[in-house]
């Protein structure tokens, strides 16, 4: 029975007007759901760059939805797979039975990455990877006879997604503080930002390199013959776009190999194209012994993650287990959905076909002096890019931390362009599609939006 309260939250009782709903029930992920209740942000339609609103008017996507949309919104190629898959075969489960399109995107997967890095375990978001590979990695060990290797090691500024591993590991208070103890046996090293050492740093900062070596530390607490695996970002990207400094990611790689500790990256963002290379392990010429992703697998459309493994862990599976017995005692409902790979196949051949990762590459020096063309503007105190991701962070207000971002955020969309907040660290990473005159107008409205705000 709607009472006076809820009705007042219904879009009959906003300028909106839509359909007969009430905005009560969803209960909003990490959104202030008072303050967007009060005032919501609706997207109805999407096309290429660009979203329309409710009330129809277009704002240009400057995030890639949520870092998801790589090769831009409403592409037919993906739309006409995932239409005709749903009609031949809805779904087929995929313990103990399989279907064809799983084994092809696995290949395909396998192959945008350097040879040894092979095998694909299939999940339906970043979260899920995230704590597929922390298992995997625990399970590995034990089948090599090494049982106490179970400590995970995070780094400061880390996001993992939101599971109890990914939290665990991850180093954002909020997403930890709220849940208990979560994983233990878990250690961070530090994270790699310091502004005095690298402001306005153009790609990898020179200093910082010898922060790998905490590593060397954390060894010397735990014991190597304790550590089972480190999961960092190669590009901290929701933490407010920390590159990693130059040479950090190898010194972390061999000092890994040194103590037999696997190294995952998690690729959530950075995997599929997004540095103008397939994966961050290309780009930076570092090899992890897995990779997580999520996102541009499917560019978004339909949910679904992966964890590639190393032949190595595979094997290791293979050859420990008895005879016709299950090699590793995980999986999903929905693990190689067909609607999903349908989808994937489909964003991988829009990749190839349309040259996207190269363009990435192409228009990576384009970007980054647009992103740095906004120093000396109002409130900003550092920029940073890399690939086609870039970061304006804003002073933030005297005792109102993220109040400055927000507004800018809100303002932005209001002028025309979608972006990404994080306390005051504003992120923009748009599909791959972005024309240059598109990437002029990100920079514009942010410039004009932060002169104007307090
Ligand atoms: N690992 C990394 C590195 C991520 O970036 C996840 C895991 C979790 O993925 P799922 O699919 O479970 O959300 C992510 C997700 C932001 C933002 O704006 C970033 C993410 C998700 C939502 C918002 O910074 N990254
Ligand atoms: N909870 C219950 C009661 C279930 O039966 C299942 C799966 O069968 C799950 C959770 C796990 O769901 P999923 O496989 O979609 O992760």
């Amino acid at each position: 029975m709607a009472t006076s309260s809820t009705a007042s939250k219904t879009f009959e009782a906003t300028q909106f007007k839509p359909t007969p709903n009430n905005l009560e029930a969803f209960f909003m992920p990490f959104t202030s759901n008072r303050a967007f209740k009060a005032k919501p942000r609706l997207f109805v339609k999407a096309e290429g760059m660009h979203y329309t609103t409710i009330e129809g008017r277009k704002v240009l996507d400057a995030s890639a939805g949520l870092w998801c949309m790589n090769c831009g919104h409403g592409r037919k190629e993906i739309s006409e797979a995932v239409a005709r898959q749903i009609a031949e075969m809805d779904y087929a489960p995929p313990f103990n039975m399989g279907h064809p399109s799983s084994f092809e995107l696995a290949s395909r997967v396998a192959a945008l990455l350097p040879a040894g890095l092979d095998h694909v375990f299939f999940t339906n978001s970043g979260s899920e990877s995230v704590d597929t590979a922390l298992k995997i990695a625990l399970a590995y060990h034990r089948a090599k006879g090494q049982g106490t290797r179970q400590k995970l090691i995070g780094r400061d500024r880390g996001y993992h997604g939101v599971g109890f591993g990914g939290i665990s590991v991850g180093g954002m208070v909020n997403n930890r503080k709220w849940f208990g103890n979560a994983l233990n046996g878990v250690d961070h090293l530090p994270h790699t930002y310091n502004r005095a050492e690298m402001a306005y740093s153009k790609g990898q900062p020179a200093w910082g390199t010898h922060l790998a070596d905490e590593l060397e530390k954390l060894v010397v607490l735990h014991d190597a013959s304790n550590i089972a695996a480190v999961i960092v970002e190669p590009v901290a990207c929701s933490t407010g776009v920390l590159v990693p400094p130059q040479g950090y990611l190898q010194k972390l790689r061999e000092i890994c190999t040194k103590h037999g500790i696997l190294l995952i990256f998690d690729e959530v963002i950075t995997g599929f194209g997004r540095l103008g290379a397939s994966f961050a392990t290309e780009y930076f010429g570092v090899k992890p012994d897995l990779i997580t992703c999520a996102k541009g697998l499917t560019n978004g459309s339909v949910p679904m993650g992966a964890v590639v493994v190393s032949k190595d862990i595979y094997d290791t599976f293979m050859n420990t287990s008895a005879e016709g017995a299950i090699e590793l005692f995980h999986g999903y409902t929905y693990s190689a959905h067909p609607v999903a790979c349908a989808a994937g196949l489909a964003a991988l051949d829009i990749y190839k076909n349309e040259g996207l990762f190269d363009r990435v590459k192409e228009l990576s020096p384009y970007w980054e002096q647009a992103i740095h063309s906004l120093k000396g503007t109002k409130h900003i105190v550092d920029l940073r890019n890399i690939g086609l991701i870039g970061a304006v962070e804003l002073e933030p207000r005297a005792g109102k931390p993220g109040a400055r971002g927000q507004e800018a955020f809100i303002a932005a969309y209001e002028a025309g362009v979608l972006t990404r907040v994080t306390g005051d660290t504003i992120a923009m990473s748009p599909p791959f599609i972005v024309e240059k005159s598109q990437i002029d107008q990100m920079v514009n409205t942010l410039k004009d939006v932060l002169s104007k705000i307090d």
